[in-house]
């Protein structure tokens, strides 16, 4: 086999440095944008929407109707996203609410768990502070138009330091808890917190 053969196909199953410093383990760089979804599309009604913080008990901490949502202070954020089932795709670009706002006036000590809630009925877990410290969003914007209904629109949550499992789509709240609940997937296997550096994918229990 001849030399430059060789050297051709060793570098094309390593990525360039410059990528492989921003590919968590075992993960790959997509270039599209798949779409993963537990059953179908939920149909979102606008009309009806709200984005609501609610407590263990039920009592509302927050609540924001679409046109309340959008006059929220927006924050750009440009992130690399990383999937479970392997894919990464880099500099994805999102506009939304930080939620250090949707979250203000709660004290994580007291309300250390939280679990985000959707059309469609799936959940995600996480503690509390995994969602402040301009850690996680609640984006109406994907690449400067409204998100694609597939990909959670008119909006979902972002948490970029987690898998992409955890960034709930078509998200319609967050529910704090004193105690850890896990998630639709967390109940099912995968880890619960999910830490793509820490290659978190599957709980061993
Ligand atoms: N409501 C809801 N949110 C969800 C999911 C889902 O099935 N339902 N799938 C999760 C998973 S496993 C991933 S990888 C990402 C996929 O987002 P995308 O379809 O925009 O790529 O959404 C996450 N959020
Ligand atoms: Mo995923």
């Amino acid at each position: 086999m001849d030399a430059g053969f060789f050297t051709r196909g060793f570098r094309g199953r390593r990525p360039a440095p410059e990528v492989g410093d921003r590919l968590p383990p075992g993960q790959y760089l997509e270039q599209g944008f798949p779409v993963l979804t537990v059953g179908p599309t939920p149909r979102v009604d606008t009309a009806r929407w709200d984005f609501r913080v609610v407590d263990q008990a039920g009592a509302e901490r927050g609540r924001w109707d679409r046109q309340a949502f959008t006059a929220l202070p927006h924050e750009t954020v440009k992130c690399d996203i990383h999937c479970v089932t392997r894919w990464s795709k880099f500099d994805t670009s999102w506009s939304g609410v930080s939620a250090d706002t949707l979250l203000a006036g709660v004290d994580p000590e007291r309300a250390p768990y939280a679990v985000a809630f959707c059309d469609g009925g799936y959940t995600t877990n996480m503690p509390t502070e995994a969602l402040l410290g301009g850690r996680a969003w609640v984006v109406d914007q994907y690449e400067g138009r409204p998100i694609a209904p597939d990909h959670g629109g008119p909006v979902r949550l972002l948490v970029p330091a987690l898998y992409f499992w955890k960034s709930a789509k078509w998200v319609r709240g967050l529910r704090l808890f004193a105690a850890d609940q896990p998630g639709f997937w967390e109940a099912r296997g995968y880890h619960n917190v999910g830490d793509p550096w820490r290659e978190e994918r599957y709980s061993d229990g």
